[in-house]
């Protein structure tokens, strides 16, 4: 036993929880070990990996109404460019980042969809990526959420109800804008209308006639094309036929958009189960899933 000694008081170690972390989201201060943001229920894992890097990592929400193939589409997109580098590197960051591939790929792999993701923002699963393309030399650092497109509906229709949204929809740098191309063809005008409130809504978020929306690369994907050949073929005029209102405010609006079709599966069918009548996959096809990130990152890159 030491009677005389030099003990160091380890009660420094507390400064550093007196200083708040800000949200990555919504700047709102948080302590060190918050695991979510007090104010917005983002991860406060994305600060934490934020702090870490010299730039801020970018932002891109993937946007749509409830059902429309977010998910899927997210899932599907994540789990292609981490196993096939040719393209585009993918490299996650964080355990968090994983959630949503592995989530949406077990269950395509079992022959079933993703369920319907909570409206809750703190079970919103968050990808924070570093991105390499072949012609870019440079790398690109982006943080992406796969949110629930009831909990978009109700932001746009009663602003400041999902602070989380309207934080990162102000500073996102881009959006993929999904709409359910088979219910556009059955003359269901409620995707042009949700598209066209989703759109206006990040117009009045930021009007800024330089950096504002207008200037902000928006990348139109039409979902679940397998179930409508023709759009594969010239997603621009299938837009034009079947979607024109939302084709004039992209043409009068908006400065970089794009137009494009994408699909999972193969092929669905019906299924009873104990649960009741369930849409299910018949075979996994991806078509036209990597072509509008990739140009989303492309007018990213260049800015
Ligand atoms: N044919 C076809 N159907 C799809 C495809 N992707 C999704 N679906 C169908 O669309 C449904 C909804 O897909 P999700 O990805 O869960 O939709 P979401 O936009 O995430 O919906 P929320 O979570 O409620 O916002 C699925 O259950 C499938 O029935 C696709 O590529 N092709
Ligand atoms: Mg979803
Ligand atoms: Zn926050």
């Amino acid at each position: 036993m030491i009677e005389q000694g030099t003990v160091p008081l380890d009660s420094y170690r507390l400064a550093r929880h007196a200083v708040p972390l800000p949200c990555h989201i919504c700047g709102e201060g948080n302590t060190h070990d918050a695991e979510l943001c007090r104010r917005c229920c983002a991860p406060m894992a994305l600060a934490h990996q934020a702090a870490t890097q010299r730039t801020p990592p970018l932002m891109a929400a993937t946007i749509g109404p409830s059902g429309v193939g977010k998910t899927v589409y997210l899932g599907m997109l994540i789990d292609m460019l981490s196993r096939q580098p040719e393209r585009m590197q993918l490299l996650t960051r964080g355990a968090f980042s994983i959630n949503l591939q592995q989530a949406c790929a077990s269950v395509l792999a079992r022959g079933e969809f993703p369920t319907k993701t909570p409206t809750e923002p703190d079970r919103w699963n968050w990808v924070h990526c570093q991105l390499r393309s072949p012609r870019h030399r440079r790398t690109l650092e982006l943080i992406m959420p796969d949110m629930a497109g009831e909990a978009l509906l109700q932001e746009v229709d009663h602003p400041h109800t999902y602070e989380v949204i309207r934080s990162l929809l102000a500073k996102c740098a881009g959006v993929l804008l999904l709409i359910d191309a088979p219910r556009l063809q059955q003359s269901t005008l409620d995707q042009d209308y949700f598209t066209m409130k989703l759109l206006n809504y990040l117009l009045e978020l930021d009007p800024h006639p330089r950096h504002g929306w207008s200037r902000r690369p928006v990348a139109l994907v039409f979902t679940k094309a397998d179930e409508c050949e023709n759009c594969f073929e010239n997603p621009r005029a299938y837009a034009q036929a079947h979607a024109g209102g939302l084709w004039q405010l992209c043409r009068e609006r908006f400065k970089q958009t794009e137009f494009f079709a994408a699909g999972v599966a193969g092929g669905c069918a019906w299924k009873l189960t104990r649960r009741g009548r369930m849409r299910v996959p018949l075979r996994i096809e991806p078509r036209g899933i990597v072509e509008p990130f990739e140009w989303l990152v492309e007018q990213l890159s260049k800015r």
